[in-house]
C-alpha cells in the first residue's frame, strides 16, 4: 500500500499517484538543490501537521515535520548555520528536539527542560551555528507525541559530507501501531504486555527476564575474524524481552508490500544514510547480496567496517556505502525488528532494472533478530576521538525498573525529580551506565558528543556518539567535556521507558534552570490530540 507521509494536503502534488516521487524528495532533494538557507532571508518554516499515513491499507492520522513545499526534515549547509521556525498546526501542544546536534541549551526543543511547549497556532524560532556535519534527525519530545510518526531526517552539510558519495540517500526505519500511544503506555501500565505474553486463557503472563526463557533459534550480527566483516548468524538465544509490539515496520513510511524504489546507477558508490526514528524498536540492518562499509554512526565517522548485517538502536544513525554492481539491478535492502521477524526496506534499483515485489512469505523473516549486543560496538573507533584526558568526574547511572507498575528508574528514581547529574564547566566527565533489567536502554544525552571508553568493564576507544545502547545486564562507560553549559536531558530513548522515568538532566553548575519544571513533565503525555 503506498504511504503518503510526505504528501501534503494543500499541495497540488497531493494527487495519489505522485506520492511515490514525492516520498523520494527528502531524499533527491538535497542532492539536487542548494538547498542553504543562507542568505535566503530568514527562517525555514517547519510546520508540524497532521497528516495521513496509509499503513497495510488504513488510512490513519499521523504528524508530520514539512516545510511549506513538502519536504520532510531539514538539510541546512554548515555555514549557513541553522535557522528554523518550528509552526505548530497541532490541535495540541508541541516541541521539536534536534537530536544528537550541539547547540545552545534553550535550542534544545525539549519541553519542561529548555523551554515552554509551543502552543497549538504558536511558533518558535531556532537559530545557531552549526558545529557538526552528517546524518542527524529531529522529532517531537512533548509527551508520546513521537509514536506519531512526528519525527524528520535532519542532514548538516559539509565539504565532507557532500563528498561522501555522489549519490546519497536518506532511510529512516520506525514502527507503527495502529494504537494510539495513550492506549499502549495504558496497556503496558496495566501489565497487559502483548498479545503473545497472553496465556491461553487470556491473562497476562508473567514477566520474564533475559536468559530466562529456553534459547530458541535467531538471526544475530556475527563477527568474522577471517574476512574481517560483519554477517548474518544463526545463533541460540533466549529471545529479547520487547515490550511493545507493533502492526508494521516502515523505511521511509513505507512497509514492504510497496517499498520505497531509490535510484542508483551502475558501478556507482552509494551513501545510505540510516535514522531509527522508532520509538521502540531496534534493527538489524541487512545488505546482502551487497557488500557495505560502516563509515559513520550518530553522525560521526568511524574507521569503516565491513559487512552485510549491522546493528542499530532505537534514535541511532548509521552511514553505510554500498557499490552497486557494474551489471545493475535491484538490490534489496531490509532492516528486522529486534526480537521480531517485521521487516522493511526499500529497494535501489538501476534504471530499467526489473523490480520484483516481495512475496507475502519474503516480507516476513525466517528467524527473529536477535537482542543487540557489543558485537559491532565493540569494533567502532572514531575517526575524530576526544583528547585523552582522565576524567575530573565520575557519574554512576544504574537502570532499574520495576515491572510490575512499569516504572524505568536512573539511580533508583523515576522522573520527575530535581535530583540532577551535575557537572561543572571545563570538567572531562564519565558516566557509568550499569544496565540491571532485562531489556537493552539506547541512552541518549543531549547537547554533547561523548565517547564510549568502556564496554562490560573493558576499556575501549570507541565511537563518538550522542546514543549508545546499553544491553541488559552490561555497562557502557561513556566519556564528554562539559563545555556546553545548560541543563541536558540524559535519558533511555524507547519512549514508554522516557515516559514512564528513565529520564534525568545533567546540569552545568550555576546554569539557568528557569525552563527546568520537571513537575509539569509527565502530565503532558498528549500525542496528536487530547486523548
Ligand atoms: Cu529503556
Amino acid at each position: 500500500m503506498n504511504s503518503s507521509l510526505h504528501r501534503t494536503a494543500e499541495s497540488p502534488r497531493s494527487a495519489p499517484g505522485f506520492s511515490r516521487a514525492l516520498l523520494s524528495l527528502a531524499s533527491a532533494s538535497f542532492l539536487m538543490l542548494p538547498w542553504g538557507a543562507a542568505g535566503a532571508g530568514g527562517p525555514v518554516q517547519l510546520v508540524v501537521q497532521e497528516a495521513p499515513l496509509t499503513v497495510l491499507g488504513r488510512e490513519v492520522a499521523v504528524v508530520a515535520i514539512r516545510q511549506p513545499d513538502g519536504t520532510a526534515g531539514y538539510f541546512p549547509e554548515r555555514g549557513g548555520g541553522f535557522d528554523v521556525e518550528v509552526v505548530n498546526r497541532l490541535r495540541v501542544p508541541t516541541a521539536i528536539h534536534w537530536h544528537g546536534l550541539i547547540l545552545p541549551n534553550l535550542m534544545d526543543g525539549v519541553p519542561y527542560v529548555t523551554q515552554d511547549p509551543i502552543a497549538p497556532g504558536a511558533s518558535m524560532r531556532y537559530q545557531f551555528p552549526l558545529k557538526q556535519g552528517g546524518t542527524y534527525w529531529m522529532h517531537s519530545h512533548f509527551g508520546l507525541q513521537e509514536q506519531f510518526q512526528a519525527s524528520a531526517p535532519l542532514i548538516l552539510w559539509t565539504t565532507d559530507e557532500h563528498a561522501a558519495a555522489t549519490r546519497q540517500h536518506v532511510v529512516s526505519l520506525t514502527d507503527f501501531s495502529f494504537k494510539k500511544p495513550g492506549e499502549i503506555l495504558r496497556g503496558l501500565k496495566a501489565g497487559m504486555k502483548m498479545p503473545a505474553m497472553k496465556t491461553a486463557d487470556g491473562k497476562p503472563a508473567a514477566m520474564p527476564k533475559m536468559g530466562d526463557g529456553p534459547p530458541v533459534e535467531l538471526k544475530a550480527q556475527i563477527w568474522n575474524e577471517a574476512t574481517r566483516s560483519f554477517s548474518a548468524g544463526r545463533v541460540r538465544r533466549p529471545m529479547p524481552d520487547i515490550d511493545v509490539r507493533y502492526d508494521a515496520l516502515l523505511a521511509n513510511f513505507r512497509t514492504l508490500d510497496d517499498p520505497q524504489v531509490l535510484p542508483v546507477s551502475a558501478g556507482e558508490s552509494v551513501l545510505l544514510r540510516f535514522i531509527a526514528m522508532s520509538s521502540s524498536t531496534g534493527f538489524l540492518v541487512d545488505t546482502s547480496p551487497l557488500d557495505a562499509e560502516l563509515v559513520a554512526v550518530d553522525g560521526k565517522p568511524v574507521a569503516p567496517l565491513r559487512g552485510t548485517v549491522f546493528q542499530l538502536a532505537t534514535a541511532q544513525r548509521m552511514d553505510l556505502r554500498v557499490t552497486i554492481p557494474p551489471g545493475g539491478g535491484a538490490f534489496p535492502v531490509l532492516a528486522q525488528g529486534e526480537g521480531t521477524q517485521q521487516l522493511c526496506g526499500v529497494v535501489l534499483a538501476t534504471s530499467g532494472a526489473s523490480v520484483p515485489r516481495f512475496t507475502e512469505a519474503q516480507r516476513t523473516a525466517p528467524l527473529p533478530a536477535a537482542a543487540l549486543d557489543f558485537t559491532q560496538e565493540r569494533r567502532l573507533r572514531a575517526r575524530n576521538p576526544l583528547p585523552v584526558r582522565p576524567a575530573d568526574r565520575v557519574l554512576p547511572a544504574v537502570l532499574g525498573g520495576n515491572m510490575m507498575r512499569y516504572v524505568w528508574t536512573i539511580n533508583g528514581k523515576p522522573y520527575p525529580h530535581r535530583d540532577a547529574l551535575t557537572v561543572r564547566s571545563g570538567e572531562r566527565v564519565h558516566i557509568a551506565i550499569t544496565n540491571s533489567t532485562g531489556m537493552g536502554h539506547p541512552m541518549h544525552l543531549h547537547g554533547h558528543d561523548f565517547q564510549v571508553v568502556a564496554l562490560d568493564g573493558q576499556a575501549v576507544e570507541g565511537a563518538l556518539r550522542d546514543t549508545v545502547l546499553v544491553p541488559a545486564g552490561s555497562g557502557v562507560r561513556i566519556a564528554f567535556d562539559a563545555d556546553n553549559p545548560g541543563v541536558w536531558a540524559f535519558h533511555c530513548h524507547l519512549l514508554y521507558h522516557l515516559a514512564t522515568g528513565m529520564f534525568t538532566v545533567v546540569s552545568y553548575e550555576g546554569a539557568d534552570t528557569r525552563h527546568w519544571a520537571p513537575e509539569k513533565a509527565a502530565s503532558e503525555l498528549l500525542g496528536l490530540r487530547a486523548e
